[in-house]
């Protein structure tokens, strides 16, 4: 059954690695740093290098299904080996190659990347290099940590590398679920109607005589861990379990609760920790694309009964004991494709409430989650528009001010724009609540920054939407729109001094 046949060749990572040429676009799998390809990149990167040190050219467009870890986009970013990136990313050196101009990156939300694959909007894919737990000689593939868009990748590129991670033996298998959609105008509606529905199969299937070479590797996941929740991350948890708490006992939301989908990140992590602690939201479901660390630790109080999403984004120590507990966590996690998990049908059907973290937020409740001070890439929009444009309702949170206070979150006018005040329904900061359902431009703008703004900008904020200038639908003074960027760039400090 697995792979000591001998039409499945088992390769070094440096001939596997030989397959790749310049110019390539080679789909890795990855979502987060979970379930990404790593030995392979990494010798790809020991490739790129020598044919530079000859003066030869060698850079690859690089598709995953999110970010990935240091072996991926680390390495191949430190050896100028990617031309072009997309559709999210997270790693120190790709940001720097990307903010400087080096690598070319578009970013996209993630759950149309298998679609536009499929649809030849990214033209051909040579090469998958996908890590999975076996393959079968029929060519089904196990997944490990991620399914990402690996299913899409291995089915349309011309060849597939495989990199066999003895670390996910035991443990991971059984709990994927693969479905591709067909392409229009053939598509059918998605089958799902709760959170736990199977659609699929458990291994991607693909044309076995396409596995070129096959490296076997025992490498964990490169996750780091999340900083301790701080007093300003615990408010901010506290205040989003207190809103949901008010919307239940107002019946808005059911008693039985809805399921949640939660960003990825520090804030993220302690959000839904105090979303465990809230005695008054009853246990519950996530749909979402990034399974935590705080995730598991709910399942152990049994706060969260059940959750969908694309990737076991944990600690090795916490991947570990959810492998040893198999048993406990089996029927409670399911791994599907990007494009299912983060389905915008399924959200609007399922009544996800979505909650992610921005950057910045504008009077408006426009929010910008990429781009700091408008220019610089930080990660990308990553799987949070898709759920916020489709929720039940739609959460932001952000401390109300970054960089010890040099930076108001709050802006008179986002510096570049993801989510429009169309698809924001509710903004959190460790101030308060800004509740923007219903309410007209100025009403928004007085919510946001008497309930959310920090009390050092709040009067700045308000002279901008008063000033005589402003009146209009919107309150919005053109002349003084980007002043707290502008000071900040001049000065370092958004405060008037
Ligand atoms: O900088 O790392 O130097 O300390 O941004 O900010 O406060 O630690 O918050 O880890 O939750 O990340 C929006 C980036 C927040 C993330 C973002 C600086 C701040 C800090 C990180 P340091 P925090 P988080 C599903 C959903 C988009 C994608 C998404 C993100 C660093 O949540 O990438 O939502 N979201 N995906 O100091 C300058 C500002 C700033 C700022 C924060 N206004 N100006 N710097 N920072 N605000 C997941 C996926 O799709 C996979």
């Amino acid at each position: 059954m697995i792979t000591t046949s001998t039409n499945l060749k088992e390769v070094s990572a440096e001939k596997a690695a030989s397959y790749i040429k310049d110019k390539m676009t080679v789909g890795f799998s990855g979502f987060t740093p979970a379930g990404a390809a790593k030995a392979i990149p990494k010798a790809i990167a020991r490739i790129a290098e020598k044919e530079h040190a000859k003066g030869k050219p060698f850079k690859i467009g690089v598709i995953t299904g999110a970010s990935t870890g240091d072996s991926l986009d680390g390495e191949l970013a430190r050896a100028h080996a990617i031309d072009w990136r997309t559709p999210y990313q997270s790693d120190k050196s790709l940001r720097k190659a990307i903010n400087k101009g080096e690598t070319r990156f578009f970013d996209m939300h993630l759950s149309v990347l298998p679609q536009n694959i499929r649809y030849g909007f990214l033209g051909k894919i040579d090469v998958a290099i996908v890590e999975a737990s076996k393959v079968s000689e029929d060519g089904k593939i196990y997944l490990t940590t991620s399914v990402g868009c690996s299913p899409t990748l291995c089915r349309v590129a011309d060849k597939i590398l495989v990199e066999i991670n003895d670390f996910h033996k035991t443990g991971i298998e059984g709990l994927h679920d693969i479905y591709e959609p067909l392409d229009p105008p053939h598509r059918q509606p998605i089958n799902i109607a709760r959170c736990s529905d199977r659609i699929g199969t458990e291994y991607v299937q693909v044309d076995p005589k396409k596995i070129v070479g096959i490296v076997r590797t025992n490498i964990p996941d490169e996750i780091g861990a999340f900083k301790a929740p701080d007093k300003t991350t615990l408010k901010i948890g506290e205040n989003v379990a207190n809103f949901l708490a008010e919307e239940i006992a107002a019946g808005r939301i059911p008693e039985s609760f809805l399921p949640i989908q939660s960003g990825v990140g520090n804030i993220a992590n302690a959000v839904l920790g105090a979303l465990g602690k809230n005695k008054a939201i009853p246990p519950f479901e996530m749909f979402s694309e990034v399974i935590q660390d705080s995730v598991i630790e709910l399942m152990k109080s049994g706060d969260i009964r059940f959750a969908s999403a694309t990737s076991l984004t944990v600690e090795n120590c916490v991947l570990r004991e959810v492998y040893d507990n198999y048993n406990f966590f089996k029927d409670k996690i399911l791994l599907r494709p990007q494009e299912i998990s983060n389905n915008p049908e399924l959200v609007r059907r399922l009544g996800i409430i979505s909650i992610n973290t921005a950057i910045e937020i504008d009077l408006q409740g426009n929010v910008n989650s990429t781009h700091v001070m408008g220019k610089d890439l930080m990660n990308g929009i990553g799987g949070s528009g898709d759920f916020t444009r489709n929720a039940f309702i739609s959460i932001f949170t952000c401390p109300s001010i970054a960089k010890s206070g040099a930076i108001s979150t709050i802006v008179p006018m986002v510096s570049h724009l993801d989510h429009s005040e169309h698809s924001v329904q509710v903004v959190i900061t460790e101030q308060g609540i800004a509740d923007l359902r219903g309410k007209d431009p100025l009403e928004r703008a007085n919510a946001i920054v008497h309930n959310c703004a920090h009390p050092d900008y709040r009067e700045e904020l308000r002279k901008i939407f008063s000033n005589t200038e402003s009146a209009g639908h919107i309150q919005q003074s053109l002349s003084h729109a980007f002043d707290f960027h502008n000071r900040f760039i001049k000065s370092g400090n958004m405060q008037v001094e």
